[in-house]
């Protein structure tokens, strides 16, 4: 598993050379959401791995053979095989590796999994733009529209009766969402969201005790606002939104 000292490569670097046997790397970057997925479920799944985080406002020329889109998160398998797409990233390994699978076998509950996520396919792009226009524009209808996207989800948990998104216990779904309710908090969208319903869906995702499973990197609400600030600054978008039709399995 990865512990140690995580690297930054940007421009100039040179690239890493092939991924160990009996190890996958993951490119990444420390606050982005969509790498925080193929994080959480090489965590979940106890996939050794290492992390080569890189610099997204210098990009190593190198990174592109590993991305042509030059986005993260990319994955890289000891035989030269690269797999990017966060959701992608994430199929691929519960299907590669053995242990629990995250995704049902179960036909019906693969696709209820899949329909949740179409369902929260507008909240990155909202939460972007809401970061952009936080303290210069009036946000109240932004703040409406992820207020209905929100509603949608803990309909879903309302309606399971359960308390994760797949049912009684994580599964793939928690993992492909759970990033982004972490930046709620550093969007200060908690209070706004809170009306009553985000207890329910925070309930839903972080474990009953207190101690969230899910959480991969420790940084503090302070630290992932001025990350995101900065990523979407100085990039001069955020992170993207999900790809047209976002493929879960199968
Ligand atoms: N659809 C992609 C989105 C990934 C993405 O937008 N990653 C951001 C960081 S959070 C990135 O690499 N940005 C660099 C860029 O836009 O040039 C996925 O699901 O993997």
């Amino acid at each position: 598993m990865s512990g140690g000292t995580v690297r930054s490569l940007g421009k100039g670097s040179a690239p890493p050379g092939p991924v160990p046997e009996g190890l996958i790397r993951v490119y990444s970057m420390r606050f982005c959401p969509y790498a925080k997925r193929t994080l959480l479920v090489l965590r979940a799944k106890g996939i050794r791995h290492e992390v080569i985080n890189i610099n997204l406002k210098n990009k190593p020329e190198w990174f592109f053979k590993k991305n042509p889109l030059g986005l993260v998160p990319v994955l890289e398998t000891s035989l030269g095989q690269l797999i990017y797409e966060s959701a992608i990233t994430c199929e691929y390994l519960d299907e590669a590796y053995p242990g629990k699978k995250l995704l049902p076998g179960d036909p019906y509950e693969k696709a209820c999994q899949k329909m949740v996520f179409e369902s929260f396919s507008k909240v990155p792009s909202l939460m972007v733009s809401f970061l952009r226009k936080q303290n210069k524009e009036d946000c109240s209808g932004l703040k409406e529209e992820l207020h209905k996207e929100f509603s949608k989800l803990e309909e879903v948990l309302t309606n399971k009766k359960t308390t994760f998104f797949g049912g009684s216990s994580l599964s793939m779904i928690d993992y492909l969402i759970w990033p982004w309710f972490e930046w709620l908090e550093a969007l200060e969208l908690n209070e706004d969201l809170s009306r009553g319903w985000r207890n329910q869906l925070n309930l839903g995702i972080v474990p009953k005790r207190g101690q969230s499973r899910l959480r991969v990197s420790h940084s503090s609400v302070d630290q992932r606002r001025g990350l995101f600030r900065e990523v979407t600054d100085k990039l001069g978008h955020g992170p993207r939104t999900e790809s047209p039709s976002p493929r879960l399995a199968g």
